[in-house]
């Protein structure tokens, strides 16, 4: 077994993977960036190292700092977490080539394979996995894909072999598109992946998202840990993820992980891994279950520990981030299928710094005034964070995650609301208000809803009630005015009372001036290019506006005013969820405002440059 695992990455997974640690008597080294010097990953660690600027692909993403980190620490192995440089085949490799350090994952061949969709097609293929009826062979022509839309019907999708989580993909709808289509998604290939090889696939309307966590050692033994059903879904994003999936009979969910097992195994895949399929929803009566006969099929492996992983842990009891550090050490999975038995019902909801009635932009800074955790039969709660903290905003918005464990759906969801009313988080938003939400929804609670739901037919309206119910944030009024709402405690008659009154803009000296209260911070998080904000250049509004697909920071500025760019070129490069994604024109034209700065943040919509 190792002797130091250095953990390349940081928040909560960073704290996840020490923890494992502990449990096998393995010392921990963390890495951080200039804006982790105080993180909780820090704090964990037996001993830390800085490898660099708060930019991830100057810190967390420099290959060379995080492996020269390994060598001063003495480090023999490295998990990398999710993101970051988890799903990076070269380097898996360079860790692999370093002296006396190993790679804790699957080996860098696979990796690779993974990342490559229609080789991986080829060995579900010919695993008898079944694929989404479409090519194996990337397409070139116009024809090829309305000769598709001819034998299989349309809509098709036409996927990136490079792509993934929701990039690079384009819907035909009818012949017409067929040819726009292919040259938007072989533009996007090139943009995004470096790779402007496209494939065809059948695109289902609305499936359900179903993932089949996987272990494998590396002595040929392949077990699969159940499912997760990740359909509720924002913008690809997943938000709550719950197992096992409401919508499965026994046999189809028997199906399906036999299904993951076979590929697996045709892969000669070890280490931990998820088998990501899509499965066909159909009319259902109340209580009827998807049977044996559904449609599935494999979409693509995730060759990483998953953020909810926590789910399948809860359900089997297996301590799966243990078991990649033992498969990993060359020790052989020492339990059988049949003794993976899933217990009652686990649900995971992420806890992300973000207001969801405000398009879920994330927060801008703060402080966490208050951090009180639920706690009690049923609960685990994963982050780093701790009360006192400052916010920090330089990478992704999940500050921690919500686990509850019941012995049935039920009793999960029960618990959930207990969970949920007793978290409290003061000086930042959460989105504990939108999961409160969803546990009173019927289209989730019944367990129907489809990777459609939230982005297509959530209504908006409830996201505000929820927000202004539950939220602990100050919001805005519909008259703009300003409001916080604070707490106090009375004694009438020896009851004690809880009274919350609202403050708004001017009483009591001003928001969040007032002394006494539960010491909450008040701060609206303010929005670059919003009319009523001070930061950040105005845009005029005609010309075509390139803006902010996501949450992140400018790494380049690759235009000037009155540039001529043609569609397809790369205006910057933002890097958001610890990936750096070039931003291209659709369209050709002039460049004629740039909005933006080399290391300015961006929030999701912020406009960037205008093209006319
Ligand atoms: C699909 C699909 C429907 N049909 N492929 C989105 C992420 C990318 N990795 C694959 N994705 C999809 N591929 C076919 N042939 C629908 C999606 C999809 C989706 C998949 C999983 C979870 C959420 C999703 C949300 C929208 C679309």
């Amino acid at each position: 077994m190792f002797d130091k695992v250095l953990v390349a990455n940081r928040g909560e997974i960073a704290v996840r993977v020490m923890r494992a640690c502990d449990d096998l008597g393995i010392d921990t080294v963390a890495v951080y960036s200039d804006a982790d010097k105080h993180s909780g990953h820090v704090r964990h660690a037996d001993e830390a190292y800085n490898v660099g600027p708060a930019r991830a692909a100057d810190s967390y993403l420099d290959h060379d700092a995080v492996i020269e980190a390994a060598r001063k620490a003495d480090a023999d192995a490295i998990h990398p977490g999710y993101g970051f440089l988890a799903e990076n085949a070269n380097f898996a490799a360079e860790v692999q080539s370093t002296e006396g350090v190993t790679w804790i994952g699957p080996s860098p061949e696979s990796m690779e394979q993974a990342g490559e969709k229609t080789k991986a097609r080829k060995v579900m293929q010919k695993a008898d996995v079944p694929i989404v009826p479409g090519t194996t062979e990337p397409v070139e022509a116009e024809s090829e894909v309305e000769e598709f839309g001819e034998e299989y019907g349309y809509p098709i999708a036409i996927k990136a072999e490079g792509g993934g989580g929701g990039r690079g993909m384009k819907i035909v709808r009818e012949p017409e598109e067929a040819a726009d289509q292919l040259a938007a998604a072989k533009r996007e290939g090139e943009a995004y992946f470096d790779n402007d090889s496209v494939y065809l696939e059948r695109y289902l309307e609305s499936p359900r998202h179903i993932e089949v966590q996987i272990l494998a050692d590396e002595h040929g033994n392949v077990r699969h840990l159940g499912e997760r059903d990740c359909s509720l879904q924002r913008r690809h994003q997943k938000v709550i993820e719950e197992g096992p999936s409401p919508a499965l009979s026994t046999e189809l969910r028997e199906k399906i992980g036999a299904a993951a097992r076979r590929g697996a195994d045709e892969a000669d895949y070890y280490n931990a891994g998820t088998f990501e399929f899509l499965v066909e929803e159909e009319d259902r009566d109340d209580g009827e279950l998807l049977g044996p006969d559904a449609s599935f099929y494999f979409l693509e492996v995730n060759t990483r520990i998953q953020v909810e992983h926590c789910v399948t842990e809860e359900l089997t009891d297996i301590d799966i981030v243990k078991w990649q550090i033992r498969i990993a050490a060359g020790e052989e999975i020492d339990f059988e299928q049949d003794d993976v038995e899933l217990e009652g019902h686990a649900i995971e909801f992420r806890i992300n710094a973000e207001n969801a009635a405000d398009d879920f932009s994330p927060a801008t800074g703060g402080e966490l005034a208050t951090y009180d955790p639920p706690g009690g039969i049923g609960i685990r709660v994963d982050d780093a964070l701790r009360q006192g903290d400052d916010l920090v905003t330089d990478y992704d918005s999940m500050i921690a995650k919500l686990i509850v464990h019941g012995e049935d759906r039920e009793e999960c969801f029960a618990r959930s609301e207990r969970a949920l009313a007793e978290y409290e988080i003061d000086g930042i938003p959460t989105i504990i208000p939108f999961h409160r939400l969803m546990l009173t929804d019927e289209e989730f609670t019944a367990g129907t809803h489809t990777t459609k739901y939230l982005d297509e037919e959530l209504d908006h309206d409830r996201l505000e009630e929820a927000q202004k119910r539950w939220g602990s944030e100050s919001t805005s009024t519909d008259d703009g005015e300003e409001t916080v709402e604070r707490e106090f405690t009375v004694e009438v008659n020896g009851k004690r009372f809880e009274v919350s009154l609202e403050e708004s803009a001017g009483m009591f000296g001003g928001l969040g001036g007032g002394s006494g209260g539960s010491g909450q911070s008040a701060q609206k998080p303010s929005r670059r290019g919003g009319g009523d904000s001070d930061e950040g250049a105005a845009v005029s509004a005609d010309g075509e506006v390139i803006s902010a697909e996501m949450q992140g920071t400018i790494l380049e500025v690759n235009v000037e005013e009155g540039d001529t760019v043609a569609s397809g070129d790369v205006i910057c490069v933002l890097e958001a969820m610890k990936m750096e994604n070039d931003v291209i024109a659709e369209t050709g034209g002039t460049v004629t405002e740039i909005a933006v700065e080399e290391g300015d943040s961006v929030d999701q919509g912020d406009p960037l440059v205008v093209l006319e």
